[in-house]
C-alpha cells in the first residue's frame, strides 16, 4: 500500500486530493495544524480513512516528525496563506507560510524521507502581468502580491532542492480551481453563495470588486488528479494544469444569477474595499505539456462549474 503525506488536507484541494488517493488505496497522512476550533468539515465522511498529525508549516520540528512518523512515498504540500487579498494585510505571515514554509517540508524531506516523491502547489499568480496572453512552463514570472512573491520563492526553492540533492520534486502551476468547497471568501464562492442567499430570500444585494478581471477556472475535482500524476513520472517537471479559457468575474456573476432565473444587475453593488492594491487583470495558462506527458485535461466547464457551485449553495440554505 503506498502512503502519501498531504499538508493542507483540511483545505479544498487537500479534501479532494485525500478521497482520490484513499480510492487508489494509499494510505493517507494529513497534517493538521493545532486550532481553537478543529476544522474538518471538508474531511468529515473521509476522516476514518486517513491519519492526522499535528504540525504547522511554520514550526520545523513538527514536520521531522510528521515525515518521520508517516515514511511517505508522496509528499503533496498543499498548505498555504492562501488567500491574496489577505496577503497585503499579513505579507510576513504569509511570506513565512506560503514561502519558507516549503523549504522546511523540503528540508524534513532531505533529512528524513529522501526517496519521497514531493509536490509543491506553485500558482498562477506567479505570472501576474507576465505579458504573454496564454501562459505556458517558460513564461516569465512578475508577482503582484505579497502571495505570489512567496510562490515563487517557493517554486524556485523546490527546483533548487530537485537540483541540489536529487530529490523527485515538482512544481503543479495550477490555474483558479474551485468547487462546492472553495473557502466563502474567494470570489466564485463568494458569488455562489451570495446569489444562493439572494435566491432563498436571506440577502438582497452582494458586493464585490473588479467585475472586469479575467481568470481561468476549472473544478478542484479535475485539478488533483494531475497533482497525483505529476509524481507518477519517470523525472520530476513542472506542469502548468488550466482549462487555457478565461472568463471575468462578471461572466462568472451573470451565469449564477442567471441559473437562478435573476438578473445580476439588479443586486450587485461595487465595494472599494475589495479591490486590490495591485492587480492582475488577465490570467489564462496553457495546459498542453500536461495533456501530451500526463494524459490530463480538464472535465468540468465554465457553465457546469457555475451550476454545481451554486446548486450546491441553493442546496445548503432550502429553496430556490
Ligand atoms: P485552502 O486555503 O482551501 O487550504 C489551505 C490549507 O493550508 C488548509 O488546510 C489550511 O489549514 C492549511 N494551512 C494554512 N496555514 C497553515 C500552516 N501554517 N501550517 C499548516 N497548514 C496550514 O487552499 P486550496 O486548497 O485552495 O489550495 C491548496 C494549495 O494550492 C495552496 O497552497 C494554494 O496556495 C495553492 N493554489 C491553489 C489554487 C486554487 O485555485 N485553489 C491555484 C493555485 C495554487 P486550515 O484548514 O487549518 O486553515
Ligand atoms: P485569486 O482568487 O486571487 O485569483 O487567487 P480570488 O477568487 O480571491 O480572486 C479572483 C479575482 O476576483 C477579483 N474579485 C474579487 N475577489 C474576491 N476574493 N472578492 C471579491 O469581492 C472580488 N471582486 C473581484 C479579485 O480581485 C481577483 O482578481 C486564487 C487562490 O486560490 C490562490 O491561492 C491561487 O494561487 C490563485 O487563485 C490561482
Amino acid at each position: 500500500m503506498p502512503t502519501a503525506l498531504i499538508t493542507g488536507i483540511t483545505g479544498q484541494d487537500g479534501s479532494y486530493l485525500a478521497e482520490l488517493l484513499v480510492k487508489k488505496g494509499y494510505e493517507v497522512y494529513g497534517l493538521v495544524r493545532r486550532l481553537s476550533t478543529p476544522n474538518e468539515t471538508r474531511i468529515g465522511a473521509l476522516v476514518d480513512d486517513l491519519v492526522l498529525l499535528e504540525g504547522d508549516l511554520t514550526d520545523q520540528s513538527s514536520l521531522n516528525v510528521a515525515v518521520q512518523t508517516a515514511k511517505p512515498d508522496e509528499i503533496y504540500n498543499l498548505a498555504a496563506q492562501s488567500f491574496v487579498a489577505t496577503s497585503w494585510n499579513q505579507p510576513v505571515l504569509t511570506g513565512d507560510v506560503t514561502g519558507l514554509g516549503v523549504v522546511r517540508i523540503l528540508e524534513a524531506v532531505r533529512h528524513f524521507s529522501p526517496t519521497a516523491r514531493f509536490y509543491q502547489a506553485s500558482s498562477s499568480e506567479m505570472f501576474g502581468t507576465s505579458p504573454e496572453a496564454l501562459k505556458n512552463e517558460t513564461t516569465p514570472f512578475h508577482p503582484r502580491s505579497p502571495y505570489a512573491v512567496a510562490k515563487v520563492f517557493g517554486h524556485y526553492a523546490t527546483i533548487n532542492y530537485r537540483e541540489s540533492y536529487e530529490l523527485y520534486c515538482c512544481n503543479g502551476i495550477c490555474f483558479n480551481h474551485e468547487s462546492p468547497r472553495r473557502g466563502i471568501e474567494f470570489v466564485t464562492k463568494k458569488i455562489s453563495d451570495g446569489v444562493a442567499r439572494i435566491a432563498c430570500g436571506r440577502a438582497n444585494e452582494l458586493r464585490l470588486g473588479n467585475l472586469d478581471v479575467r481568470r481561468d477556472w476549472g473544478f478542484a475535482g479535475d485539478y488533483v488528479k494531475a497533482m497525483w500524476l505529476m509524481l507518477q513520472q519517470h523525472y520530476p517537471e513542472e506542469y502548468v494544469i488550466a482549462t487555457g479559457v478565461s472568463h471575468s468575474v462578471r461572466d462568472f456573476t451573470a451565469l449564477a444569477f442567471a441559473h437562478v432565473g435573476l438578473d445580476w444587475e439588479d443586486y450587485v453593488k461595487i465595494d472599494e474595499r475589495f479591490m486590490r492594491p495591485a492587480e492582475v487583470p488577465d490570467l489564462k495558462g496553457d495546459a498542453s505539456k500536461a495533456q501530451a506527458r500526463l494524459g490530463w485535461a480538464p472535465h468540468t466547464s465554465f457553465e457546469a462549474l457555475v451550476h454545481m457551485m451554486v446548486d450546491a449553495d441553493v442546496a445548503r440554505y432550502g429553496h430556490a
